[in-house]
């Protein structure tokens, strides 16, 4: 009879829990209805064991155990049910359940790709890599470089003079007369950097980025200057290109020699990038003028080596197709995204 009792309860409790679903509050009740501390059912059908023959207490004990568990078990499962339940409802302010905001992730420049991928070759040809400050002086961004003050290619090279008579570089060049005052030869390094000049126009950005080299050592000769300026355009743009030297000025170098690549889109044939010539102009080198060496404490009688630059800018915009050099600097991830 009593174990009958039990069996009923756990019908109507089981029923009672269904019909409060996800509702955290309707738990709650049948919760304390059955399973309260204080006059709970379970209180009540506990206090009803004592009272029973000593016969019938052992099935009955082991029958409301079983109960007591399944009333445990199935109000933690549907506390859960409440719980979750509550997550996705809109009034309760926070819902985890919408998808996250993305957040947009940058991509890196093509100036910057093109720089590592520089970098990369020099580095495995024995360079290492040098920096140094954008704000400078004039000695070492000009006078040290053969530059005096009244020299006429100070003219072309529109500065950007800051008070007290410092200056923002206008070449990377500052940065190897200061390798040269401080290193002893052997020298082998590659510069990029950042590049300020006074000229703003569709071609013209008046910061732009470069890469410049230096070798000094003994022995050093317009033939290493060739070949390895050959090696490096062939690595960085195709074996199949041809290179050629024009002969130029710099004041910082003699003799000095402009190189030409053939025409990366039309392979010399002639088409609108290379202007029909079928050549595109790509670094300015040459033999570092003994005057230089004299200014930064090289011996010139010792030691000989050559220089070259080149702007990444315009490298990056011919690798990568880009026509317009104002969506080099317009911060636009859409430009960015496509050379992931
Ligand atoms: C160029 C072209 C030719 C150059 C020279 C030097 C230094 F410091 F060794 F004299 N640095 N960079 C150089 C020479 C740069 O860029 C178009």
């Amino acid at each position: 009879m009593s174990v009958e009792r039990l069996k009923e309860v756990r019908e109507a409790f089981l029923r009672d829990l269904d019909a409060a679903g996800a509702d955290t509050d309707a738990i709650e009740k049948v919760r304390i209805q059955y399973a309260g501390r204080k006059s709970g059912l379970l209180q009540e059908l506990t206090a009803v064991l004592k009272q029973l023959p000593n016969d019938q207490k052992r099935e009955y004990g082991a029958a409301l155990n079983d109960l007591k568990k399944a009333v445990a078990a199935a109000l933690d499962e549907a506390k859960k049910r409440g719980a979750s339940a509550g997550v996705g409802d809109k009034t309760s302010g926070v819902d985890i359940t919408l998808p996250g905001r993305r957040r947009s992730r940058g991509a890196e420049h093509p100036v910057h790709l093109v720089r590592k991928r520089i970098e990369s070759i020099f580095l495995r040809m024995g360079y290492t890599v040098e920096d140094g400050p954008e704000v400078e002086d004039d000695w070492h961004n000009f006078e040290a470089l053969n530059l005096p003050p009244d020299h006429p290619a100070r003219d072309d090279q529109d500065t950007f003079y800051l008070t007290g008579g410092s200056l923002l570089r206008t070449h990377t060049s500052p940065v190897q007369t200061r390798v040269m005052e401080r290193q002893k030869p052997p020298i082998r390094i590659i510069v990029p950097g950042r590049v300020y000049r006074r000229d703003s126009d569709l071609r013209h950005s008046p910061m732009f980025h470069q890469i410049e080299g230096l070798v000094v050592d003994e022995g050093i000769t317009f033939g290493h200057l060739k070949a390895t300026l050959e090696t490096f355009l062939r690595a960085l743009f195709s074996d199949r290109v041809e290179v050629q030297f024009r002969p130029s000025y710099f004041p910082f170098t003699e003799p000095s020699a402009e190189v030409d690549i053939t025409c990366i889109f039309c392979e010399g044939s002639g088409c609108g990038v290379c202007s029909n010539s079928g050549w595109i102009e790509i670094l300015g080198s040459g033999m570092v003028d003994p005057r230089v060496f004299a200014k930064v404490g090289v011996d010139a009688d010792r030691y000989t080596g050559f220089a070259f630059g080149l702007g990444l800018d315009r490298v990056a915009m011919l690798q990568y197709g880009i026509p317009d050099l104002r969506q080099m600097f317009a911060g636009d991830q859409r430009l960015t995204r496509q050379f992931e």
